[in-house]
């Protein structure tokens, strides 16, 4: 089998990856990235959209914001529908005061992707990798399978596992080596993409008896929706009229105001879980982004949790590549497993606020209790607004 040498082996070219790719450039270390998709495949798949802060911060630092910051809005505002009314909160004013730029994240992929080119960096698109091995040696290996099936290695000094929630990297960790800690949340969304600009200036969460349902702005043409399903809804049972009625009904769009409606362009189910790996580490593989720790899109914090770790990493390998310091390396896990496990309890906070049991039993009553008490207090007491507003927007 051919064998080829690389610096760094980068597996996956979502946001993790082709922020870590982009830093090791700047700082002059060779990597190469293999995305197993297309270039227009990345490039059109359409997921988060809510930039924190700190993330915005990362990618201006390291000349990765120009499209961002140019096309990028701001959000600082969200609010919240139930039974009892309506209340908004300025989180902008709250807290430490950030607020979100709403950028889509396959614009922010596109940017990535054309700032690494242009850095000379070596992208292979439809090349996958399929075995990682050699980790708890010097030079780890990577085979890869090109578009034409062919196979070929790629020999490295570290490899960075930045391929998702079903790649293939933290496979490489072999049993005993990590523990594996998984929550199914036991709540399902239909996350839809409608072709209509956003029906209000604020991100809404309605709290609802027949399920949860959510507004988000993505561009000023397409707008993100959210509405609870029953787990193993088939999506193809919720035509657009449907889901436009259902949206108006959990909105209450009687008493608020009319949603702008357009054609459903996306309709898939996103099952709320999470899963954290401890150590995100193994010998020489290191793992990024959602490869790392699934987190539930309740709170917006998956892209945002992988640029904050591929910046870590990146800020770890260089001086272990320069000079062959690996402290940082060695602790790259103990970084950012705290930051993970603060997004996974605030994640976890929202899930329980946005969604109440059905039923009339005792204990489906007892939780909604608990629910609308939450609400009431997050409605009504200025510091649980401030202690709200800083893990909203804060990573
Ligand atoms: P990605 O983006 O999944 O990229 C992984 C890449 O690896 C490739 N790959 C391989 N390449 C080569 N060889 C292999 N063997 C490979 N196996 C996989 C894949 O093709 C892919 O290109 O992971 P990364 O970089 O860690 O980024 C994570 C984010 O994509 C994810 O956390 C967010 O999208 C989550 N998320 C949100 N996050 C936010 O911060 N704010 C949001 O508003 C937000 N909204 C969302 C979301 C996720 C959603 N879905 C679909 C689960 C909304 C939704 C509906």
């Amino acid at each position: 089998m051919p064998e080829q040498t690389s610096a760094v082996v980068i597996i996956g070219a979502g946001p993790a990856g082709l922020v870590l790719g982009n830093l090791l450039l700047a700082a002059g270390v060779g990597c190469t990235v293999l995305e197993r998709q297309s270039r227009a495949h990345v490039e059109q798949r359409a997921r988060a959209g809510f930039l924190a802060a700190n993330t915005v911060r990362v990618l201006t630092e390291h000349g990765l914001a120009d499209g961002l910051l140019k096309d990028g809005q701001q959000h600082d505002t969200c609010a919240f529908r139930t039974a009892s009314g309506e209340f908004e909160l300025r989180y902008g004013a709250l807290g430490r005061g950030e607020v979100h730029t709403v950028y889509p994240q396959q614009h922010l992929v596109r940017d990535l992707v054309a700032e690494f080119l242009a850095r000379g960096g070596d992208l292979r698109f439809e090349t996958a990798a399929v075995a990682v091995t050699g980790l708890t040696g010097d030079r780890p290996q990577v085979t890869v399978q090109a578009a034409d099936g062919g196979l070929h290695r790629l020999q490295c000094r570290f490899v960075a596992g930045c391929d998702g929630r079903h790649g293939i990297a933290r496979t490489a960790v072999p049993a005993g080596a990590a523990r594996r800690f998984r929550r199914d949340h036991g709540v399902s969304w239909l996350a839809l993409l409608a072709a209509a600009p956003q029906s209000m200036a604020a991100v809404a969460y309605a709290v609802h008896e027949d399920g949860f349902a959510g507004h988000m702005a993505r561009t000023p043409d397409i707008t993100r929706y959210y509405l609870q399903v029953p787990r193993g809804e088939d999506p193809a049972d919720w035509p657009d009229t449907r889901i436009w009625g259902e949206l108006r009904h959990r909105m209450r769009a009687d008493r608020y105001g009319p949603l702008n409606e357009g054609a459903v362009l996306e309709r898939r189910i996103v099952d709320m879980a999470s899963d954290v790996l401890d150590p995100i580490q193994y010998g020489r593989l290191f793992l990024v982004g959602d490869a790392a720790s699934l987190i539930s899109p309740s709170a917006a914090k998956g892209a945002n949790l992988a640029v904050m770790e591929a910046e870590t990493l990146a800020r770890a390998m260089v001086p272990a590549l320069r000079g062959g310091d690996e402290q940082r390396l060695a602790r790259y896990s103990a970084d950012c497993l705290p930051r993970i496990w603060r997004a996974q309890e605030f994640s976890h906070w929202m899930i329980n606020l946005l969604h109440g049991p059905a039923g009339t039993g005792d204990e489906a009553v007892f939780l909604r209790e608990l629910q609308r008490a939450r609400l009431e207090s997050l409605q009504t007491s200025r510091r649980h607004q401030d202690h709200f507003a800083e893990n909203y927007v804060g990573i």
